[in-house]
């Protein structure tokens, strides 16, 4: 079985740990024989395509916040509080650069983070595709023997920036800064005009997205941000078009529960939008390729999309098992609705 995941940072993350926990309890292979799968069931492999929009050069380095995130959590590596970065991680490196007087200080970056950024940005410069370097990065954390293939979006560099006012305020003219810069620096505090995407245009699906998604027997979008995770990876050229056409039901998620971010700022990240800050809302995104959507037991209300199976559980990822929980919801949705 081919399972297919379109994740973003900390939720996709933990969602797809949890998936893969799920695969490894004994109870999925049952379900799989149950569905009337003849022999013996066939490896299940997940792919997960990672949302590079986030992506920043950094003192000199490239840093790939949802890949890295993906990588330390599948990998045992994260640091479980914050979500993102590694566990025990110092900061030796960052207090240096700021004795030094290097800009930027607002994004902290770990010292064994960073050698993830410097072996990353050498191999890059050595010639080495964007994907064969998270090919590399996949195998230090194990992610192959845990069934996990993991692929950016596009190995060309896109970078998501948010225009917003300038120093004349909402009638004067606007500005447009990195990502990072407004979700970190500003913690999406400024009033988003809206979202571009440096390289989108210039950008193809990274080898075998396209080939994943179409060869998937479930398509899963985890609750990650609608519009600057999975709204990123859906506008690279040619992936919406292959969700479209996929036979594999895509189901997903909500990453709102009652109206609101789980964590995250998708309430900013929706209101250029003028979409509804709703789990019916954020379905409405997807509508044209949606088949399940599993949403909380909160929301009752709202017009989700015609022709989508619309499910209720409790779908906060509260920890590890609770995340496992969610995500073999998600996929026993997927699996019916084959
Ligand atoms: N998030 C923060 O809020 N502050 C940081 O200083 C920060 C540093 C950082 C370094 C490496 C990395 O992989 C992620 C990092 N994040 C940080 C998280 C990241 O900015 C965002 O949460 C994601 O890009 C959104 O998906």
């Amino acid at each position: 079985m081919q399972i297919t995941v379109l994740s973003g940072g900390v939720g996709g993350a933990r969602f797809v740990r949890g998936l893969v926990d799920a695969l490894q309890h004994q109870g999925h292979e049952e379900t799989l024989q149950d569905q009337g799968r003849q022999g013996a069931p066939d490896p299940t492999r997940v792919t997960v395509i990672g949302n590079t929009g986030d992506d920043i050069t950094l003192f000199g380095l490239r840093v790939c916040p949802d890949l890295d995130t993906l990588l330390y959590t599948l990998g045992g590596g994260v640091d479980e509080a914050q979500g993102w970065g590694r566990a025990g991680d110092g900061r030796q490196v960052m207090e240096e650069l700021a004795a030094l007087g290097v800009q930027p200080q607002w994004f902290g970056l770990g010292d064994l983070d960073l050698g993830t950024h410097v072996a990353r940005s050498q191999w890059l410069g050595q010639g080495l595709s964007l994907s064969e370097v998270t090919g590399r990065l996949a195998e230090r954390w194990g992610l192959p023997a845990l069934g996990v293939q993991l692929l950016p979006a596009s190995d060309q560099p896109i970078e998501t920036h948010v225009v917003v006012d300038g120093p004349e305020g909402p009638d004067g003219p606007e500005r447009a800064i990195h990502f990072q810069e407004w979700w970190v620096r500003h913690r999406a505090a400024l009033p988003a005009r809206r979202f571009t995407v440096a390289g989108l245009g210039q950008a193809r699906p990274a080898p075998g997205v396209l080939e994943a998604i179409r060869e998937a027997d479930v398509v899963i979008l985890p609750p990650s941000n609608p519009v600057v995770s999975i709204g990123i990876i859906l506008g690279v050229p040619g992936v919406r078009d292959a969700l479209r056409g996929t036979r594999a039901p895509v189901v997903g998620v909500s990453p709102l529960i009652g109206g609101r971010p789980v964590r995250g700022h998708a309430d900013a990240c929706l209101a250029p939008l003028g979409v509804e800050l709703s789990a019916a809302g954020v379905a409405g995104l997807y509508a044209d390729f949606l088949s399940g959507w599993l949403v909380d037991e909160a929301d009752r209300d709202g017009s989700f999309p015609r022709g989508v199976t619309v499910e209720r559980q409790d779908i906060l990822m509260r920890d590890r098992v609770g995340a496992g929980r969610v995500a073999r919801a998600a996929l026993d949705l997927g699996l019916r609705l084959r």
